[in-house]
């Protein structure tokens, strides 16, 4: 959809509904799952505004680790009960896959099950909750695959560019919902006295190439020769070509990409010495933020192929990320071809 007058006030429910109209085959069922994250990320969001006046009861740690071996915060939890409960009971669903449920999640029988699968990082960058840096929650949706009307964790397994749906929602100085559902990517900001995700971004692109670079410079030492040649490049002086690029790191994914989305450069989570894969899961972290910036235009790789292609061979997958503009991307892959 092109940006014109017609589109002043277009809910998100509304934007969704009519790219759907596309397809002779909707059935609405899409539509309605897509409705039911937008209510859990309203919740989310309200949580999250107020966690400030009711710290206590909010912020701070829940008192368990999930399976990566992290430390659970109050939020992290909110936000995956509120997610989960929300979204079993739509009935679209065959099965979820979150970050902090070391096991598929199934549909409880008397809610009825449906044609899609859920992958979720319910809350992403929960290290910055304390801090009021902006977090976010990521989200990806694919075709259950598997026979029967269950679904089975082969359905949580399947390679990004077989994905229907991608999106996050960031929760900074504003709400914004991102989503891609294979015909460019949008973005809708949370106008909270209406209480509805008004169109802000549309048809969002990144650019070809940027200036910024986005990395935890801290694990250098770590990295692999051509990892560390890469950043040395980035940091050189040379007018022709826009360096030194800026460095900008918030440690916040769902944040570090929504910044590369609307101003380009890279973002990376390499591997290294104490993580060979990297930092980022695939199901949840990584394929649903390259689908985004495929749509976008731009690239995502793990350094040697792309991020889209690979199949998980478990839920909680790790693998290294570079995703961003093309033409940076595209850089940082010759760098490594060296390794
Ligand atoms: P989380 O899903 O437990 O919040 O962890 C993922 C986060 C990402 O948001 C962020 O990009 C990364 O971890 C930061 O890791 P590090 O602190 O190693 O730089
Ligand atoms: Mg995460």
């Amino acid at each position: 959809m092109s940006e014109n007058k017609e589109q002043t006030g277009l809910t998100l429910t509304q934007h969704i509904r009519l790219e759907q109209r596309a397809f002779a085959s909707a059935t609405g069922e899409f539509s309605g799952l897509l409705h039911e994250i937008l209510v859990a990320g309203k919740i989310i969001s309200r949580e999250i505004n107020t966690a400030g006046l009711e710290a206590e009861l909010v912020l701070g740690v829940a008192g368990t680790t999930n399976v990566h071996g992290e430390e659970v915060q109050k939020l992290d939890e909110y936000s995956n009960n509120t997610i989960i409960q929300l979204l079993q009971r739509c009935g679209h669903l065959a099965i979820m896959g979150s970050e902090e449920n070391e096991e598929p999640i199934h549909i409880p029988e008397q809610y009825g099950t449906g044609k899609y699968v859920l992958l979720m990082d319910p809350l992403d960058g929960s290290s910055n909750i304390d801090v009021n840096v902006s977090i976010g929650t990521i989200f990806s949706i694919y075709k259950k695959v598997s026979p029967g009307e269950k679904g089975s964790v082969e359905d949580l397994l399947q390679p990004g560019n077989q994905q229907v749906a991608a999106g996050y929602i960031i929760y900074g100085s504003s709400t914004v919902f991102v989503y891609t559902a294979g015909n460019g990517v949008h973005g809708f900001t949370l106008d909270p006295s209406v209480g509805e995700f008004l169109l802000s971004h549309p048809d969002m692109k990144i650019p070809n190439k940027g200036t910024i670079y986005s990395v935890n410079e801290g694990n250098f030492n770590l990295w692999s020769e051509g990892q560390k040649k890469y950043v040395e490049y980035l940091r050189e002086s040379d007018k022709a070509t826009g360096r030194p690029y800026k460095a900008r790191y918030i440690g916040s994914f769902v944040s570090d990409f929504h910044r590369t989305l609307l101003k380009g450069g890279i973002f990376m989570y390499p591997a290294d010495e104490k993580a060979p894969n990297g930092k980022l899961r695939l199901g949840y972290e990584c394929a649903p933020m390259a689908f985004i910036a495929e749509q976008a235009g731009g690239k995502a790789s793990t350094g040697k192929e792309s991020a889209m292609d690979i199949k998980a061979d478990k839920l909680h997958q790790r693998i290294p990320l570079y995703i961003g503009s093309t033409e940076d991307v595209e850089m940082a892959e010759k760098f490594l071809a060296e390794d």
